[in-house]
């Protein structure tokens, strides 16, 4: 990729004040980023500028103009997304396991993988802070790529050591499109030597699916290798029947949104008890996500719900006390 900058005075009449623009060069197409707000130093605005290029470009547009409100902080993220690269490279990205328990037999039978970042001055930075960085400026898949080694290999490890573990990745649906996915995870399932069925891939669904027909595709084609697909964060986002319909999900994790007002509220109760029935309709799992109490694990299991993930009972942890807990206790919940 390759950044020109300029100053383009042409567009005076049309701005009324002298703006910045610069263009991004990604395969074979320029994008524009203006910044119009002259009052503020130039190299504020030529950030300002060079990230509105980038939203032009993971937009497919020809040029947009910075907008403080929705491209805030445009020179914490230009650095940040510099970082990124460095980070991956350096091992700064680390992956957190978040256990899951099954709700009838109490034992664990896997965990999802978590990306975290610690950054050597800002320590801890938390997935929402890069992941949509990472998605807007392409790189999410070297990002993805990392997490999916990492935490294939750790559930390759648990696997030969004798216990069944399934470890699910969240992957971003920007990848679905792409040719390259299918291989690469196969790539790395046989690598690791781990069955694909080991595998689970939690999905959102987002508008950015519809009419996709090469996600759909890349779905069939993982269905086919034996990785399991679930659909998450499930009754917040779009068009939820259609989704459910068309996507070979082996398994749906109910949105934390609704699981934390189970005990509160009789409409979130009736909600996600019926979609667990609806899952099980459908010969689907149902997982439920944002655990955070007693009571709503045990209101969960009297609903007949497959497994749990939760802070209650088990937060996002590094891989040796993930293991250290799958150790005590024989890895399950307390009686
Ligand atoms: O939606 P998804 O399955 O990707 O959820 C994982 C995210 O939810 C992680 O960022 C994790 O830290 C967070 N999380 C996990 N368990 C809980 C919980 O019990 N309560 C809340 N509020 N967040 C949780
Ligand atoms: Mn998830």
């Amino acid at each position: 990729m390759e950044t020109l900058v300029g100053q383009l005075d042409g567009l005076h009449a049309l701005f009324r004040s002298p703006i910045i623009v610069t263009s991004r060069l990604v395969d074979l197409t320029v994008t524009f980023g203006l910044d119009t707000d002259a009052s503020r130093p130039v190299i504020q605005r030529l950030a300002s500028a060079l990230v509105a290029a980038d939203a032009a470009a993971s937009e497919g547009r020809r040029w947009l103009a910075y907008d403080p409100a929705t491209l805030e902080d445009a020179e914490w993220k230009m650095s940040l997304l510099g970082q990124l690269d460095r980070a991956i490279r350096n091992d700064e990205i680390w992956v957190a396991y978040q256990p899951k328990f099954d709700l009838a037999s109490g034992r664990m039978i896997g965990a999802e993988a978590l990306a975290r970042w610690k950054h050597p001055e800002k320590g801890e930075i938390f997935p929402s802070q890069f992941i949509p960085a990472a998605e807007k400026s392409g790189r999410i898949e070297g990002l993805t790529i990392h997490v999916l080694d990492s935490a294939i290999a750790a559930a390759a490890g648990i696997n030969r050591a004798g216990r069944k573990f399934s470890i699910a990745v969240n992957l971003s649906p920007r990848l679905l499109i792409e040719e390259s996915l299918v291989p690469m995870v196969a790539g790395l399932l046989e690598r690791h030597r781990l069955p694909a069925t080991q595998l689970v891939l939690e999905i959102t669904e987002t508008t950015a699916m519809a009419g996709e027909d090469a996600s759909f595709d890349n779905l069939e084609r993982l269905a086919a290798l034996g990785v399991q697909l679930s659909i998450d964060d499930y009754g917040t986002g779009f068009s939820t029947l259609d989704y459910l319909k068309r996507i070979p999900a082996a398994e749906i994790k109910i949105d934390r949104s609704f699981v934390g007002m189970i005990e509160k509220s009789q409409s979130d109760r009736i909600m996600v008890h019926s979609t667990i029935q609806l899952a099980h309709s459908l010969g689907r799992r149902a997982v439920a996500g944002g655990v955070e109490n007693e009571g709503t694990l045990q209101e969960l299991r009297r609903m007949n719900c497959d497994s749990v993930q939760g802070y209650h009972t088990g937060r996002p942890m590094p891989l040796d006390a993930l293991l250290a807990r799958l150790t005590a206790n024989d890895g399950r919940l307390a009686a």
